[in-house]
C-alpha cells in the first residue's frame, strides 16, 4: 500500500450541523476519517476555499435563491449559500480531525468566477487544482477518498481520479450526502460506471503497519 493515498474532502466547519452549507450528519463521520488516516502513511486533505463574492453564492446573482441552478459561463452551476469563505471560521478544517502526518492541503475553488467540487479540475473543466501532478510525482496510485460531501466534492473528487488514471475507491461510511434532488444516487451511478470502487471502511486492508 505504498502507493496508497487517503485523500480527505472538505471536512470543514461550513459542511458541519449547524454551518452555512450543513451536510446532515456530517460531524459523525471525523472520529472513522481519524481512525482511517492512521492506517495511511500518504494523506492528502482538500479546502474548499472560496473568496468572498465567489460565483457559486447564490447571494452574488440578484433574485436568484440557494439550492436554485444558474447558467455560468462554463454550463449550469448549483447556487449555494455564502460557505467556506477563506480565512474564515467556517473554511478551517473541524476541531477535532486529527491527521497530523497529511502531507499536503489542496485549496479548491479559489478562482472568482469557477467553482469546483473536483480537488482535480475546476468546474469549467479545464484549470487544474495540480493535485493530478503531485500524486504522479509522489507515484501514488491507489486513491481511497472519504469526507463531504459524497454527493458533491467526493464524487467529481473520485471521477475525476479515474479520468486522470488514478484507482480510486470511496469509502462510503466515511462520507455524509447533501442528496439534492435526487443527486446521491445519480452520484453513485456515474461512479460505478467509471469504475470507482465503494468500499465500507471494515473491509480496507491494513495500509501502514
Ligand atoms: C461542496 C457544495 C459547494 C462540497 C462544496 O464540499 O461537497 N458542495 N461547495
Ligand atoms: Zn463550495
Amino acid at each position: 500500500m505504498r502507493d496508497a493515498c487517503l485523500i480527505v474532502v472538505d471536512v470543514q466547519n461550513d459542511f458541519m450541523p449547524g454551518g452555512a452549507l450543513a451536510v446532515a450528519r456530517g460531524d459523525e463521520i471525523v472520529p472513522l476519517v481519524n481512525r482511517l488516516g492512521a492506517r495511511f502513511e500518504n494523506v492528502v486533505l482538500t479546502q474548499d476555499w472560496h473568496p468572498a463574492g465567489h460565483a457559486s453564492f447564490a447571494s452574488v446573482h440578484p433574485g436568484r435563491k440557494p439550492f436554485e441552478t444558474a447558467t455560468l459561463a462554463y454550463g449550469p452551476q448549483v447556487l449555494w449559500p455564502d460557505h467556506c469563505v477563506q480565512g474564515t471560521r467556517g473554511a478551517a478544517l473541524h476541531d477535532a480531525l486529527s491527521l497530523p502526518h497529511a502531507q499536503l492541503v489542496v485549496r479548491k475553488g479559489h478562482h472568482r468566477e469557477i467553482d469546483s467540487y473536483s480537488a482535480f479540475l475546476e468546474a469549467d473543466r479545464r484549470t487544474a487544482t495540480g493535485l493530478g501532478g503531485y500524486l504522479r510525482e509522489r507515484g501514488l496510485k491507489a486513491l481511497y477518498l472519504c469526507g463531504l460531501a459524497t454527493d458533491f466534492c467526493v464524487a467529481w473528487t473520485a471521477l475525476d481520479a479515474r479520468a486522470a488514471g488514478f484507482e480510486a475507491t470511496v469509502i462510503e461510511d466515511a462520507c455524509r450526502a447533501i442528496d439534492l434532488e435526487g443527486s446521491l444516487a445519480k452520484a453513485w451511478r456515474e461512479m460505478a460506471a467509471a469504475g470507482v470502487q465503494r468500499a465500507a471502511s471494515a473491509d480496507l486492508p491494513a495500509a501502514r503497519g
